[in-house]
């Protein structure tokens, strides 16, 4: 390959696979790698350049497979590694590269190493692997410190011998301890398996999380942990300058291809932090949670896109935007609340949502998204116009945040529910007829299927198809470059290139089109007079 396609990632549009909800194709009601490739030709179409499956190796699912047992094997109800590898060949062939996502800062309490840690004494170089420790108070009956994990409760749990090790997110979720080189071999070990199998580069979950202050000292939060090290300069969990190390060991292995692989970060870290991940000999790219979480305001918008640019760009790195992900709800729904920004934990389910006005804003969203320079990551179901689901039933919620949270946080499933693909009934085409999804699909979903949005001209579907087809026509989407330029409050306009501009109206009246421009794809009925509604974008050529 030439050096142009080994910058593929500068500008690539990746779409997120949450495999268990993708397509079921032996019908468990699992998603799983057989459905997927029978789906590869819907991904083609729409245009993406790679794709991120969420993780696939054997896992008891305690929080949806971000508990891994074995880092180098396929979880038995998504296939083999045999079809993973036929599913990587044929995602090539039809020019998709593939990602995918590994978990180094903590295991499944089901991994081997964590079995045999808990089997041997304190102090034993297996329990070194992990973050085991003494217990305060007179008879150590007491956590060693305060730390909160992510999920709700203490970050630490007592095993039977009287010890206790560390979990920032889910007791089945053991932190592993990066001090040990063992640790160290053993992923870089795993990130050359699945590299030799060809796949295309990693997500990294929790980049920002690996290393951790070796005193272990109390952080006096009184609450709920937060992401991010907010806050606090020198946070003993979150973003602490070892990670950097790591990773820099990681980016030589990945150059070290004669196609170099690439890596992006999930690092939730405080304004002006993220550029250090993206050092020309660390990371490639890093999620823009800033952008996610935004609310849908022109002006708080132009600011995080500028300050994105900018702190990457004196790195070198590109920027990347994302609307959603399976952590978070669906934008379609957030967008049509009052607030629409991303509250933490989850945004507020109280506040009632106008699926509509949703929709409307969330299809302006994705052409500012797609105009932005840079990559870009689309969410599986955001392209068929999916809301967040709000009444699962409670006996359906798998995440550990419903149980963790002592049932107060309904957690992250609404998010996650199996894709709808055709007819009018559940399982909507997710899983052969007969199928139970793994969480209930609402019942009136059949207007959102992959078959409903290709027969309706106007929908979400052909709205991301034109665009992405667009931004790989046009010269003026390529650059690195974005000019803003004059436009009323609360809208944003700016061109790219010679003569792409993009123009979003957030405001709550009409807005005239700027001069001497051709409209090339809106997000929604312009009329007869060159007004731009609200809560519509559209993409202009100038004359
Ligand atoms: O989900 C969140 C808020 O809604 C975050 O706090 C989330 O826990 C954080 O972004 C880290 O996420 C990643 O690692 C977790 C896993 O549960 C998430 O699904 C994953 O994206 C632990 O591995």
């Amino acid at each position: 390959m030439s050096n142009a396609s080994d910058s593929w990632w500068r500008s690539a549009v990746i779409y997120q696979v949450y495999i268990r909800s993708f397509a079921d194709g032996d019908g468990d009601g699992t998603g799983d790698i057989a459905g997927l490739r029978s789906r590869l030709p819907h991904l083609a179409d729409l245009g993406v350049d790679a794709l991120w499956i969420n993780p696939w190796y054997p896992s008891p699912l305690a929080d949806g497979g971000y508990d891994v047992s074995d880092y180098r094997g396929i979880h038995p109800a998504y296939g083999t590694l045999d079809q993973a590898e036929q599913f990587i060949a044929e995602a090539h062939d039809l020019g998709l590269r593939v990602i995918l996502d590994i978990v180094p800062n903590h295991t499944s309490d089901q991994h081997p190493w964590f079995r045999q840690a808990l089997a041997a004494d304190p102090g034993s170089p297996e329990r070194d692997r992990f973050l085991f420790r003494e217990g305060r108070g007179e008879d150590g009956s007491l956590p060693p410190n305060d730390w909160h994990a992510a999920f709700g409760g203490p970050a630490w749990t007592r095993t039977p011998d009287g010890q206790w090790y560390l979990h920032l997110f889910a007791p089945e979720q053991p932190d592993l301890n990066w001090d040990n080189p063992a640790v160290r071999t053993e992923f870089e070990s795993i990130l050359r398996f699945w590299f030799d199998l060809g796949v295309d580069g990693f997500r990294i979950d929790v980049a920002h999380g690996m290393d951790k202050d070796p005193a272990l000292p109390d952080l006096g939060l009184p609450h709920f942990s937060v992401m991010t090290a907010e806050g606090q300069e020198d946070h003993p969990h979150w973003d602490r300058d070892g990670v950097h190390d790591i990773l820099r060991g990681w980016r030589a292995i990945a150059d070290s291809y004669a196609v170099p692989r690439i890596f992006v970060a999930e690092a939730h870290v405080r304004p002006g932090r993220l550029a250090a991940y993206v050092r020309p000999d660390e990371l490639h790219t890093a999620f823009n949670f800033d952008f996610l979480r935004c609310p849908l305001e022109a002006d708080r918008l132009r600011e995080v896109i500028d300050r994105s640019i900018t702190d990457l760009a004196a790195v070198g790195a590109p920027a990347t935007w994302v609307l959603s992900n399976h952590d978070e709800t669906r934008h379609v729904t957030r967008y049509g609340r009052p607030h629409t920004g991303v509250t933490t934990p989850l945004s507020d389910p109280h506040q009632p949502s106008d699926l509509d006005r949703g929709t409307r804003r969330a299809r302006a969203a994705a052409l500012l998204m797609l105009a932005l320079p840079g990559g870009a990551y689309i969410y599986q179901g955001e392209e068929l116009g999916l809301h967040e689901v709000e009444d699962l039933p409670k006996e359906a919620l798998q995440d550990p945040m419903w149980e963790r949270s002592g049932h107060t946080v309904r957690g992250r499933d609404g998010c996650r529910v199996p894709l709808p693909w055709s007819g009018d009934t559940p399982p909507f085409g997710f899983g052969p007829p007969g199928t139970t999804p793994w969480l209930p699909q609402p019942g009136d979903w059949k207007s959102y299927t992959v078959e409903a949005n290709e027969t309706d001209p106007d929908s979400m579907l052909k709205l991301y198809r034109q665009a992405l087809r667009l931004r790989h026509l046009d010269p003026d989407l390529r650059g690195e470059e974005l000019h803003w330029l004059d436009s009323p409050d609360g809208t944003l306009v700016f061109q790219r290139g010679n003569a792409l501009v993009c123009a979003v109206n957030l405001s709550d009246r009409p807005i005239p089109l700027p001069d001497a421009c051709t409209p090339l794809l809106s997000s929604g009925p312009l009329g007869d007079a060159p007004l731009l509604p609200p809560d519509t974008a559209v993409w202009l050529h100038r004359d």
